[in-house]
């Protein structure tokens, strides 16, 4: 996958609480092209495999609970330096620490429910992409 995208899930918490356009009217804002997007519900195994390296911590059954109780929206987003820049965007892990105007800051609710994903890596945004989707979903 080209180096200027990344890899985002919005979070069973967003779909819930309708924040599913808010969100992806200030992914547009800040200047990311979409080039691949679906509401898609992960198994325990997709959220036991996408979260593997979390396997050991003492959050990983309530992490793959709240992964798995509801549909979340997978997309891919374009944008020179789209990694960080998405970082950036969605703001520190944990809510409280997200800075102003960020999508944790206005949407999530606490560490373990914060609303959305964003790959930490451009390898790692590969990975998770294709975990979602194929070549061909992919614009
Ligand atoms: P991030 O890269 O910001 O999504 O954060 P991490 O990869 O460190 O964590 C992945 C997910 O694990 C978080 F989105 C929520 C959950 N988590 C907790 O529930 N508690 C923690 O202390 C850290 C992470």
């Amino acid at each position: 996958m080209a180096e200027n995208r990344t890899f985002t899930m919005l979070k069973p918490d967003a779909v819930e609480n309708g924040n599913i356009g808010a969100i992806l009217d200030l992914i547009n804002a800040s200047g990311f092209r979409i080039v691949a997007m679906k509401l898609t519900q992960m198994t325990r195994k997709d959220a036991e495999a996408f979260y593997a390296v979390h396997n050991e911590r003492p959050f990983f059954g309530e992490l793959v609970e709240y992964m798995t109780r509801g549909p979340i929206v997978a997309a891919v987003l374009e944008k020179d330096n789209a990694v960080e820049d998405f970082r950036t965007l969605i703001g520190a892990t944990n809510p409280a620490e997200a800075a102003e105007g960020t999508i944790r800051k206005k949407y999530a609710a606490s560490i373990g429910e914060n609303a959305v994903h964003g790959s930490d890596s451009d390898e790692n945004a590969a990975i998770e992409a294709a975990f979602h989707f194929s070549g061909r979903e992919m614009f």
